[in-house]
């Protein structure tokens, strides 16, 4: 791919950066971790109290709740998703697509159910956006939620008796690192410590982590020096594997710790299979390992993916072309598996006969769909659909739906047609991070997905015929009509899709 930069007329080629790939995980514990999962459910329910059931009670007969949980890895657009979707649901002017659009007579935004997890920032999100001089928001580190509220008039002859309904979305935004967890449940240590140590051999990124190994002791009496030195080491190429573009670096709490941060519930690391004596390292590696598990993902599993009806994907496809070849083909991988939480059983059907939700619709999104002009999206959405292929067959076997799609939550750029040495070129213009106009000429995706899928399946180190660059641009100074909300692409198609049956 090509950068053009376009300075007073004149067309100037430059070479440009951009973020990494991201690619989602999750997977279903099985066996006894799910029957002790679904004990504790149960006993969390019945401790909730008479008021809680009065509540939800109230609410499913008369109050419809849709739970949309919203996840990605970091950087993948959660924030920015978010923030316009409500600002679009709020303000339908730009939502033609959406179809309860009309049938919507009121909007608003309602205190969230769930005392204890933070309220998403929407305020400050938006103004961020929407200000005179509109930046990208904070990343985000954690899960939070908020609630908005419609009164939508039904349709039909028995609308206008009826009189009008409230539905509440409740949106949960969720770091895809601790959806990645959701494949330890299944895995023991000793299995674990394998892939884990395979993959840090395999990456370039895990010498330093390797070689600590070597001259380590697992098999020595537990010092805590020495498990901080190695989690650390550990930790470390985690993070430099997952800014190379790999997506499948568990545990995801070593990524995001937050309040976790130097608990021995996140000191540990994989060590090679061999005799573990009682008071070795090895041992409390292991045992930490399970602590992580059950004190650490279970509630996770259990607050928050346990209870979402409606799941989007966000994935920061182009970032991962960019990236390579080797970065495209963790992100498949690591997305067929995220689909075999949906697969059907024991663990779902138990849960549902215990009245847990199923996920009854899944929307993998490519974002930042804006970065490339749209008569490109049909083919970045067929690079989705092919990787989700695998996936998507096991997951509508489960009973849910899914669907590939390429969007921009927000719009930064306009398109334009520029004459280039005698050619026509169909680019993308915006502000670059250093606050200049730029026009961007982002060649052309390949028409045939396989063209970046089987290099990628084949483990080359780059692509062979094409280079694919993107830029990172500075979200555009906004002018809000009346009744409008920010600009974006393919927004309503998503939301439709999501929640478009349910109002
Ligand atoms: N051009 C463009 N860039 C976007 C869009 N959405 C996100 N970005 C870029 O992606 C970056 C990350 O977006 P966020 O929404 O903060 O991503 P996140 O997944 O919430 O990230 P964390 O909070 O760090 O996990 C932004 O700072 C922008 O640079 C979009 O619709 N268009
Ligand atoms: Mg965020």
């Amino acid at each position: 791919m090509r950068a053009i930069a376009r300075r007073g007329g004149r067309v100037q080629c430059f070479s440009l950066t951009t973020a990494s790939s991201n690619a989602y995980v999750e997977r279903v514990n099985i066996g006894k971790e799910a029957t002790d999962l679904i004990l504790n459910t149960i006993a969390d329910r019945i401790l909730r109290g008479v008021e809680t059931v009065q509540d939800g009670v109230h609410e499913v007969l008369f109050e419809p709740v849709i739970r949309l949980g919203v996840t990605g890895l970091s950087r993948s657009g959660k924030t920015v998703f978010i923030t316009s979707l409500v600002a679009n649901l709020l303000d339908r002017g730009r939502m033609p697509q959406f179809g309860p659009a009309t049938a919507i007579t009121a909007a608003y935004l309602q205190p969230q159910p769930d005392d204890t997890v933070p309220r998403f920032d929407y305020e400050a999100h938006l103004s961020a956006l929407t200000s005179p001089e509109p930046h990208w928001p904070e990343s985000t580190r954690a899960v939070s939620e908020l609630r908005l509220s419609f009164k939508v008039r039904p349709a039909g002859l028995l609308g206008g008796l009826t009189g009008q309904k409230t539905v509440h979305l409740d949106i949960v935004d969720y770091p895809g690192e601790w959806l990645l967890d959701l494949g330890l449940m299944e895995k023991s240590y000793a299995e674990w410590s394998a892939e884990a140590l395979n993959a840090a051999r395999d990456r370039a990124e895990g010498a330093d982590f390797v070689s600590a190994l070597e001259v380590s002791d697992p098999t020595a009496k537990h010092d805590e020096p020495t498990a901080k030195a190695l989690a650390q080491s550990f930790t470390a190429y985690l993070q430099s594997a997952r800014a190379a573009g790999y997506s499948d670096c568990t545990p995801g709490r070593f990524l995001l710790p937050g309040e976790l941060d130097g608990s021995p519930v996140l000191t540990f690391a994989p060590l090679p299979e061999g005799a573990a004596p009682r008071g070795s390292l090895h041992r409390e590696f292991e045992r930490r390992f399970e602590a992580y598990k059950r004190e650490v993902v279970k509630p996770f599993f259990r607050d928050h993916f346990s209870r979402i009806d409606r799941q989007i994907v966000l994935v920061d496809a182009l970032g991962a072309i960019h990236s390579g070849p080797k970065a495209v083909e963790d992100l498949r991988r690591t997305m067929a598996d995220i689909l075999s939480a949906f697969r059907p059983g024991r663990v779902g059907r138990i849960m549902s006969l215990l009245g847990q939700h199923k996920v009854e619709k899944i929307l993998f999104a490519a974002t930042k769909a804006d970065h490339i002009h749209h008569n490109q999206h049909p083919r970045l959405t067929a690079i989705m659909e092919a990787m989700l292929r695998d996936a998507r067959d096991r997951a509508d076997f489960a009973g849910a739906s899914t669907q590939a799609m390429s969007l921009a939550a927000l719009r930064a750029t306009v398109e334009e047609t520029m004459q280039h040495e005698g050619q026509s070129l169909d680019v993308v213009r915006g502000m670059t991070e250093s606050g200049k106009q730029a026009a961007f000429y982002p060649g052309e995706l390949p028409e045939d997905p396989s063209h970046i899928l089987s290099p990628a399946r084949k483990g080359a180190e780059r692509w062979l015929d094409a280079q694919y660059e993107i830029m990172k641009f500075r979200p555009a100074r906004l002018t809000l009509r009346p009744g409008e909300g920010p600009p974006h692409i393919r927004l309503d198609r998503a939301a439709e899709f999501l929640i478009g049956d349910k109002l």
